[in-house]
């Protein structure tokens, strides 16, 4: 179970969603012996096809796994897996590896970590940036709470998933930088709507606005990503806005708990909240500028 990690290495993989299923196609181009579950087992069919092994519960994966890679939507998608019924954390192998790259909140990654230490297993909370793009591409970047040997040891499956990694701090510490890093992303994106808003109700193109951004000190990645699905209306999902929502919510409960003000992030979760509420289909988050629209 101590032996260096390589393509020998039996992986397993939970949670095959617009992230976890390209990533576990990049497991298994590199050749690593992968398993997987999923909790609607169809989304693994793909995966199956190209080689990899269908578990039949979290538990089962875990049993057969040296290095546990889970990547789920929420803090209750991770508890499920983790302690639900045949929960992965009941069969975690002593000596093995959890790498986490659900974004949830740092402290279930410090209590994770806890459950973890006790059964003699080395945890990572690595939340991931690039979006589905950067899994398909092999490009994520990962954000590493944790002990800083466990993390070279786990490189070798990283760099197959991703082309950087950050060591942040203790157990937890990917998960704040991760949502510290979500809230730019959804305030720069509520404020492009918002312009987008004034200008187009003052009776101007928006097409405008970007065009003269594009070409001024205001440049940012946002605003080359997703000023067009703001100009064109159309949200196809890359971030889902449930989970951009999700991340907001958990930036604001960890601000609460440490005691930081965060009156900006407050109004935009308003704004989020409300287009949530009212979408009807899974939207990418830049419907926010939905709000205008009614
Ligand atoms: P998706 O595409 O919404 O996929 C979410 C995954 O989480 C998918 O495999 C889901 O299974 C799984 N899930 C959700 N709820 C549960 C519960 N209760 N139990 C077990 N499994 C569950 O999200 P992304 O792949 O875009 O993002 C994943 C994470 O990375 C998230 O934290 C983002 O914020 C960043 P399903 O297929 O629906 O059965």
């Amino acid at each position: 179970m101590n032996s260096a990690i390589g393509p020998q290495t039996k992986v397993g993989l939970i949670g095959l969603g617009l992230m976890g299923k390209p990533m576990g196609m990049n497991l298994l181009k590199a050749g690593f012996r992968l398993t997987v579950w999923n909790r609607t087992a169809s989304r693994a069919d793909e995966l199956v096809a190209a080689g990899a092994k269908l578990a039949a519960s979290p538990r089962e994966l875990a049993a057969n796994s040296e290095f546990l890679l889970s990547i789920v939507s929420d803090p209750t998608a991770l508890e499920e897996v983790l302690w639900g019924q045949n929960g992965a954390m009941q069969s975690l192998q002593r000596g093995s590896i959890y790498v986490d790259s659900s974004t949830v909140s740092p402290t279930l990654a410090r209590k994770v970590a806890t459950a973890c230490e006790e059964r003699g297993v080395r945890f990572l909370d690595a939340p991931v940036t690039g979006g589905d793009w950067g899994a398909k591409k092999g490009e994520l970047v990962f954000m590493v709470g944790g002990d800083a040997a466990t993390l070279t040891e786990a490189e070798p499956v990283l760099c197959v998933l991703g082309k950087k990694w950050f060591h942040l701090g203790p157990n937890g510490a990917g998960q704040t930088i991760k949502l510290a890093m979500n809230l730019i992303l959804a305030l720069e994106v509520d404020a492009l709507a918002e312009a987008l808003a004034l200008v187009t109700a003052a009776g101007l193109q928006g097409e405008k606005l970007v065009e003269v951004m594009q070409s001024s000190m205001a440049r940012s990645g946002v605003l080359d990503i997703k000023s067009q699905n703001l100009l064109k209306g159309e949200y196809t999902p890359s971030f889902p806005l449930r989970l951009m929502h999700k991340d907001m919510r958990l930036a604001l409960e960890l601000a609460q708990q440490i005691h930081v003000e965060l009156p900006a992030t407050e109004a935009a979760f308003g704004t989020y909240s409300t287009v949530k509420e009212a979408a009807k289909e899974d939207l990418d988050y830049s419907a926010v500028m939905k709000f205008w629209k009614k």
